[in-house]
């Protein structure tokens, strides 16, 4: 007798999928193969998703992991490479968001579910059109477990960059630290994409968005007020931009009531900048991410 429960529901235009396991709750979206909550039993959430995220076909919802590919951010603020395999318009964090992948495979095994999400790609997109498969694998068990997998099924070279936009849920941003980053290089676009270094935890007093390069595969975000900590454990990536909006940004965001900025925290593990993938024909990528949870002993 399997121990876990996986159900189709749908939310307004969304199809979506939740499975509930001895351990956890998980729901995904199918358009995006967005997941947009995960929460241990008898905790707090893990990954936040907005009280006024919508459900509607063909726009991101607010919250949860966005898959941003085949490029991260403002399109024009990517290396030639990535800029070169687009033409027309750019959607901000690519097109895979909005677009309606496909569940190919539910595994259940000793406890643990793993739903495979695709999207084929045999004419790539309007305004991208290349060759490539993409796979999102969502494993829930102990931990969460996320590999998005890139082929390249064209004839020539394919340049991205991409990120789990993880929206992970805390007590208040005013009480957490992101250690892991110390002695990192980063850009800070909100000084004119100057380069600086990371000094010691990264903590928050304002508006945060920045480009950490050269990262270790291990971050850890320390949160006080759930005594809790999340681990992160990336993979094919060396890059990850931490990002909360504070006040005055959140009052331009859609989806995002006016004091949401307290609740959450993006740290999106990606491959962007120098950090951004070059695949030769036949050649793919994968990009990893484990999520862990423990109390925080400190
Ligand atoms: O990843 C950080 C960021 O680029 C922020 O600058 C902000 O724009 C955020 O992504 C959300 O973007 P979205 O298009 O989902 O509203």
């Amino acid at each position: 007798m399997s121990s876990s429960r996986i159900e189709r529901i749908e939310r307004e235009q969304l199809v979506c999928w939740r499975v509930t396991t001895a351990g956890a709750e998980l729901l995904v979206a199918e358009q995006g193969a967005q997941i947009l909550s995960y929460r241990r039993h008898g905790e707090p959430p893990l990954i936040w998703l907005s009280e006024q995220a919508r459900y509607l076909r063909g726009q991101g919802v607010r919250g949860g992991v966005p898959v941003c590919w085949p490029w991260f951010g403002d399109l024009q603020r990517n290396p030639p490479a990535v800029r070169a395999m687009v033409q027309g318009a750019a959607p901000f964090h690519g097109l895979a968001r909005s677009l309606a992948w496909q569940l190919l495979e539910v595994l259940e095994q000793a406890g643990a579910v793993r739903l495979s999400f695709a999207l084929a790609l045999p004419d790539g997109l309007p305004g991208w059109p290349h060759a490539a498969s993409l796979r999102l694998e969502i494993e829930l068990g102990e931990q969460l477990h996320m590999r998005l997998t890139t082929r390249n099924l064209g004839a020539a070279p394919l340049a991205i960059s991409q990120a789990l936009h993880s929206y992970f849920a805390v007590s208040d941003i005013r009480q957490v630290r992101v250690h892991g980053l110390d002695g990192c290089r980063y850009i800070e676009t909100l000084d004119d994409w100057s380069e600086q270094q990371q000094a010691g935890a990264v903590q928050f007093a304002g508006e945060t968005d920045r480009i950490y390069l050269d990262l270790p595969a291990r971050l850890e975000l320390h949160d006080a007020g759930w005594q809790r900590r999340l681990v992160l454990e990336a993979s094919g990536s060396r890059s990850a931009v931490v990002w909360n909006p504070w006040l005055d940004k959140s009052r331009q965001l859609t989806q995002f009531a006016a004091d949401a900025w307290q609740g959450m925290l993006c740290i999106e593990t990606a491959n962007v900048l120098d950090d951004h993938v070059l695949l030769l024909p036949g050649g793919e990528h994968v990009l990893g991410l484990s999520l862990s949870s423990e109390a925080l002993d400190e």
